[in-house]
């Protein structure tokens, strides 16, 4: 029987494998839906090795879900001769080879290869239509509607309108239980108060993924865990992960989710991200779900866990999926404090003298995971104090985990962590001496450096870096009135105090390969 001839081929990349997504619900064969491994999407940036055997395993379960529902597949390997290792490259031969007169994509996530693919359509001598991904509960333009042209966007103000629209935790349009946001119940530093639950576990063999990978040259970083490969590449699996985290991890979520310990790279976290992130499960279903168990079982699940987990779904994901669009591409390029530093040798390798930085950088290699806090208050805290340069930070983000994908990974890196907006985003920068990881962690307490020494050979790089970063950028920093207090302390340092600091934090930037 002769095949139908393709009129249609529909692209998908590989962080669009929405399994509910309507093109999927009726079969035509009209249709060629296509999907590419190309060593392009791969070099961008250096990603860890789990990212992009877990994009390819995804993409290649994916392909698999739709011929079995009857779908015209091509899913283009890594060595196939035909590749040409660019997705418009092999769009343009794909196109001539199979005659189709109209090609159509999902919007994608990322600015970069919007303005590709945009490029793209406008040469194009066929139709090119472009369409939603239905996965956010956003649109690109949610900034503009509903901050107008403010210069600050406050992610209380639009947490509390998603609230609203979609009637998550409320009670006659009010916020369950009085607060809107229970921020303050979630900073306990974890002790062994509860017993931590073993990751879920999934366990897949991808070593032949892996081997494609290194065989065609791909550069990689980071361990690749290939036959005990444990992060979610189906919607199924997805499903699972949702589901252990309400049952498991959700009960003391809220409470620890800023808590950093060195036994415990997970602790209540949910490892949602990246299924989240390539778009294996939703974040309304994530967010109902969450919803439920604390209806269901409000004693197991106070409300403080699910709106601390809520917030981050509804909140924080969406809108800074928001500002980045408003913000792009300038967002790209902003660089307040002016920073030209270069990230010590050992971000990628964890091989510091510093604990926490040990710790979050090692699991980071591991499992191309850290949580929020350890990106933000580890990592991020010390490339902003010892003055990176923001290109040289996002890279690092970019790469190293299995969820980093631009539109989330910038804002929070550029914008939230290194304050290189000035301030759009967060309003104060995000920096801490020794005292704040004292407080949420035990990693002081097993670490070479003193957390509570400012200079001498064993005082913890913090300290010093802290004061400096102050001193450095006081002109920039001193109107912040969200600071005024630490602006006062800075005030009352006296030229000695201020040299002596000066000279510690030098020291330690001019031999920070060795920290
Ligand atoms: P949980 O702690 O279980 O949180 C649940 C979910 O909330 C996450 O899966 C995620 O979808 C969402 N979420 C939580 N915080 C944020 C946030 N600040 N922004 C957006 N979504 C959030 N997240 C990414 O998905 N990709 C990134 O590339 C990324 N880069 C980051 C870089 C820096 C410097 C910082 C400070 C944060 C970054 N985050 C990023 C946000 C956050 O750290 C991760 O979403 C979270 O650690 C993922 O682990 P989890 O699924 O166990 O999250
Ligand atoms: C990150 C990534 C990698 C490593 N490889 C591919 C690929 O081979 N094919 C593909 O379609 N997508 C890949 N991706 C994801 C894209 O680079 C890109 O990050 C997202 O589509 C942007 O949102
Ligand atoms: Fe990190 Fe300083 Fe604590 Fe060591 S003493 S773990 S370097 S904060």
């Amino acid at each position: 029987m002769q095949e139908e001839k393709i009129t249609t081929v529909r692209l998908i990349l590989g962080d669009q494998l929405h399994y509910g997504h309507s093109w999927y619900k009726h079969v035509d064969s009209g249709n060629l839906y296509v999907l590419m491994e190309v060593k392009e999407e791969a070099a961008y940036v250096v990603h860890h090795a789990q990212k992009v055997i877990g994009i390819f395993a995804a993409m290649y379960n994916f392909s698999t879900y739709l011929r079995k529902r009857g779908h015209r597949v091509l899913h283009l390997l890594l060595d196939d001769p035909r590749n040409k290792q660019s997705i418009t490259a092999n769009l343009d031969w794909l196109m001539v080879a199979t005659g189709a007169r109209r090609l159509e994509y999902q919007l994608p996530d990322e600015y970069r290869l919007d303005e590709v693919l945009k490029q793209f359509a406008q040469k194009a001598p066929y139709a090119v239509v472009a369409v939603d991904t239905e996965h956010f509960l956003t649109t690109r333009e949610a900034f503009t509607e509903i901050f107008g042209e403010r210069k600050q966007y406050l992610m209380e103000t639009f947490y509390r309108k998603m609230r609203q629209q979609y009637q998550v935790l409320l009670q006659d349009n009010q916020p369950l239980g009085g607060k809107w946001n229970y921020d303050h119940d979630n900073r306990k530093a974890f002790k062994g108060e509860a017993d931590v639950p073993p990751p879920l576990g999934l366990q897949h063999n991808y070593s032949t993924i892996w081997q494609a990978i290194t065989s065609s040259g791909i550069v990689t970083i980071g361990a690749p865990r290939a036959e005990c490969f444990d992060w979610p590449t189906t919607r199924k699996e997805a499903l699972c992960v949702l589901d252990y985290f309400v049952k498991a991890l959700l009960p003391h979520f809220g409470m620890y989710q800023d808590a950093m310990h060195t036994r415990f790279a997970f602790l209540f976290h949910s490892r949602l991200s990246f299924a989240l992130n390539i778009k294996l499960i939703g974040p309304l279903e994530v967010i109902r779900k969450v919803e439920a168990e604390h209806h269901q079982f409000p004693e197991r699940v106070g409300l403080e866990q699910a709106e601390g987990f809520i917030r981050q779904v509804l909140g924080w994901r969406e809108y800074v999926r928001g500002l980045y669009w408003k913000r792009m591409p300038v967002f790209g390029q902003e660089n307040y404090f002016n920073h030209q530093g270069q990230l010590p040798k050992w971000y990628w390798t964890g091989e510091t003298k510093m604990n926490c930085l040990k710790h979050a950088i090692s699991q980071t290699m591991e499992h191309a995971y850290a949580h929020h806090i350890q990106r933000l208050m580890v990592t991020g805290n010390f490339a902003l104090l010892a003055g990176v340069h923001p290109d040289e930070v996002d890279k690092w983000y970019l790469g190293v985990y299995i969820d980093a994908f631009e539109w989330v990974e910038l804002p929070n890196t550029r914008g939230m962590s290194q304050y290189a907006d000035g301030g759009v985003l967060g309003s104060k920068p995000y920096v801490s001496a020794a005292a704040y990881i004292d407080k949420m962690s035990n990693y002081c307490k097993s670490c070479f450096y003193a957390k509570s020494l400012r200079y001498g050979d064993r005082a913890c790089p913090f300290n010093s870096l802290y004061w400096n970063f102050y001193l450095q950028h006081y002109e920039l920093l001193k109107g912040n009135h969200r600071i005024a207090m630490m602006i006062k302390l800075v005030d009352k340092i006296e030229e000695s105090e201020g040299q002596k600091i000066r000279q510690q934090a030098n020291h330690y930037l001019e031999n920070i390969d060795t920290l």
